[in-house]
C-alpha cells in the first residue's frame, strides 16, 4: 500500500502547492494528509468538482504553478464542462493534475451507483483527450506516474489524470474537525422524520449514509421500502428529483432528506424549489457540517446561513431546529400548511458502527416506488 504522505510529497517536489476538490472515501487518507500539511488558503473543499476545476484555473493564472484537483470518479460529470471549455488546449490550455478515486473498477465489488461510472471512466478520459496513469499501492509505479504527469502538463499545458485504485492508500489518522454538541446525529433526525409520516407520504433521500439509515430504519420497523426513493448516486440532485415528484403528485407529501454537502453541491436548486410554489414539497437538510459519508471532511454547512438563503429563495416556510421535541412538533405543524417548506436540522456528524446498505437493488426500489405512487 502507498503512504499518502509519500504521494503528497511527490506532488510538493514538483512545485504543486494548491489543492482543491470534493472528498471521496477512497481518497480520504490523502485528503487528511492535505488537510494536515497545507495551509487553509491553499486547500479548499469546493462545492462540486467543476467548481474545483474553476478554482484551480484561477490559481494557475495567478501563480503559474500546477494545481491538484481531487475527486471521486462520479465527480467527473461535474468537471467535464470546465475541463473541456476552460482547461483544454483548444481553449485556455491550463494544466491541472486530477487525482481521481476509482470506484466501480471492473472486476471489483462495489455499490450499484459506481458500476457504470467505474466501467466508463478510462474511456471518458480518453474521449476527453486527458491522458492518465493508474495508481495502485506501489511506490515505484507512483513515482514514475507522477513524473510522467508533470512532464506532460509542463510541456502541453493541459490536464492530466492519476486514477487511483480503491484501497491504494495506507490509512492516515488526523484530528477530526471540532465536535459539535447538538442533540442529535443524522440517524436520529432520519428516524424523527420517518416517524412523522402519514401512510401516503413519501421520502426521497440523498447520497451516502442518510439513504442507508432510511433503509435500515424501515427494516427495523418492519415496513416495506416502497415509500422511499433512495438516491444512492447523483449527489446534489436529490431535491430536484423530489420536486419533480411533488409537482406531478400534488396529493402526496414529498419529504426530501438532503445533506448539507449535497445541497451546497448544486445550491441553485434551492431557488427552483422555493420558486416552484409546490405546496407538498418538504426540503429537510440534515446539516452535520461535513461530508460524513466519505470520511467527515468539513463542508461550509455550519458556517453559512441556510435559513436566509432559503428565505431569499422564497420557500414558504423556513426554519432551523436541533432538538428532538421541537422537530417533532414543527413537522406536525408544517404538514398542515402549504409549502414549499425548508427545514434545516442541525446535527452532529457521526454514524452507527456497522450501518448496513440497502439489500434491494435500485431497480427494485424504483419499481416498488412507482407502484406505490400509482395507487393515489
Ligand atoms: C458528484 C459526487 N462527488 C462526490 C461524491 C462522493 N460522496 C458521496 S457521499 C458524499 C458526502 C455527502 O455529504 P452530505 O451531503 O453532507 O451528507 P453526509 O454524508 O454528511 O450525511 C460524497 C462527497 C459523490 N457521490 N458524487
Amino acid at each position: 500500500m502507498l503512504s499518502p504522505e509519500f504521494f503528497f510529497n511527490l506532488l510538493l517536489e514538483k512545485g504543486t502547492g494548491f489543492f482543491t476538490g470534493v472528498p471521496d472515501s477512497s481518497l480520504k487518507h490523502l485528503c487528511s494528509v492535505i488537510t494536515a500539511y497545507v495551509t487553509e488558503d491553499n486547500h479548499f473543499i469546493c462545492a462540486n468538482e467543476g467548481s474545483a476545476v474553476g478554482m484551480a484555473a484561477g490559481h494557475y493564472l495567478t501563480s503559474g504553478c500546477i494545481p491538484v484537483v481531487y475527486m471521486q470518479n462520479s465527480g467527473i460529470g461535474n468537471a467535464i464542462n470546465p475541463l473541456l471549455s476552460i482547461m483544454d488546449q483548444d481553449v485556455f490550455s491550463i494544466p491541472v493534475l486530477l487525482v481521481i478515486g476509482w470506484r466501480g473498477e471492473p472486476g471489483k465489488k462495489d455499490e450499484p451507483q459506481h458500476k457504470k461510472q467505474g466501467k466508463v471512466l478510462l474511456g471518458m478520459l480518453e474521449s476527453m483527450e486527458i491522458p492518465f496513469e493508474i495508481i495502485d499501492g506501489s511506490e515505484e509505479n507512483v513515482k514514475h506516474s507522477v513524473n510522467t504527469a508533470y512532464e506532460y502538463m509542463e510541456k502541453e499545458n493541459s490536464p492530466f489524470a492519476l486514477v487511483v485504485k480503491k484501497g491504494s492508500f495506507e490509512s492516515y489518522k488526523m484530528n477530526g474537525t471540532p465536535a459539535t454538541s447538538y442533540d442529535l446525529v443524522r440517524e436520529d433526525a432520519v428516524k424523527l422524520v420517518i416517524d412523522s409520516l402519514g401512510p401516503d407520504d413519501i421520502v426521497v433521500s440523498t447520497t451516502g449514509m442518510a439513504s442507508r439509515e432510511v433503509f435500515e430504519y424501515r427494516e427495523a420497523l418492519g415496513h416495506g421500502h416502497e415509500k422511499d426513493f433512495l438516491i444512492v448516486g447523483g449527489m446534489g440532485h436529490t431535491s430536484q428529483v423530489a420536486l419533480g415528484i411533488a409537482l406531478n403528485k400534488p396529493g402526496r407529501k414529498v419529504f426530501c432528506l438532503d445533506g448539507d454537502g449535497s445541497v451546497i453541491m448544486h445550491m441553485g436548486s434551492m431557488a427552483i424549489n422555493g420558486m416552484s410554489g409546490s405546496e407538498n414539497f418538504f426540503h429537510i437538510v440534515l446539516n452535520n457540517g461535513a461530508h460524513d459519508s466519505v470520511g467527515g471532511q468539513p463542508t461550509v454547512g455550519h458556517g453559512i446561513d441556510f435559513i436566509q438563503i432559503a428565505e431569499a429563495c422564497r420557500y414558504r416556510s423556513v426554519s432551523r431546529k436541533e432538538e428532538k421535541y421541537e422537530i417533532r412538533a414543527y413537522l406536525k405543524k408544517i404538514k398542515a400548511i402549504p409549502g414549499p417548506h425548508f427545514l434545516e436540522i442541525r446535527v452532529n456528524k457521526g454514524n452507527r458502527e456497522g450501518l448496513g446498505r440497502p439489500t434491494t437493488s435500485p431497480l427494485d426500489n424504483k419499481k416498488a416506488f412507482m407502484r406505490f405512487l400509482q395507487e393515489k
